[in-house]
């Protein structure tokens, strides 16, 4: 069965709760949960904002397409109050559901890009991900996730919470 990486993302007061709640209808929804990695903090990324975010990266099998996967995890989003964008930039959020990988699929649409375009440019994706798969290789870059993390230009901290 296709395997689908999420990143879950959020810099709120109820974003630790707000993941296992997102969990729960992850597995409901979109598939068996076999993977989860710790729950990392870092600052935010390409914007400031005082309240630092939460990461957690989650591998699940999946009968859904990507499109259906991404239809989904855009539904638990909205279901668990995420508020929409008030700006074109970055801002701080409840939570956010990313897919990073797809089995070794590649899409490229303009809703819809997969690998993620930018997790090999930011540590609070790659900590994380390279918990669960060190040795796995982007389908693009043909590189593995443990090589990524050491060629990451973003020197942020990242520390694992729990
Ligand atoms: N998500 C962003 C932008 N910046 N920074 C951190 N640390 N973690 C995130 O999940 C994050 C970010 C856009 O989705
Ligand atoms: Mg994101
Ligand atoms: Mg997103």
């Amino acid at each position: 069965m296709p395997k689908v990486v999420l990143l879950l993302g959020g810099n709120q007061e109820k974003t630790r709760e707000v993941f296992d709640m997102s969990i729960e209808v992850i597995r409901k929804e979109v598939g068996s949960v076999i993977e989860l990695s710790g729950v990392y903090k870092s600052p935010p990324w390409g914007f400031d904002d005082p309240n630092w975010f939460f990461n957690q990266v989650l591998i699940v099998e999946t009968t859904s397409s990507p499109f259906e996967v991404l239809r989904k995890t855009q539904q638990i989003e909205k279901q668990m109050g995420r508020k929409k964008k008030t700006t074109l930039h970055y801002e701080g959020r409840l939570i956010d559901i990313d897919i990073l990988f797809f089995g070794d699929e590649v899409v490229a649409t303009s809703d819809l890009q997969i690998p993620h375009p930018r997790l090999h440019l930011r540590r609070f994706t790659l900590e994380p991900l390279n918990e669960l798969m060190p040795d796995y290789l982007h389908p693009v870059f043909k590189t593995r996730v443990d090589v990524l993390l050491e060629q990451c230009p973003d020197n942020s901290k990242v520390f694992v919470e729990s």
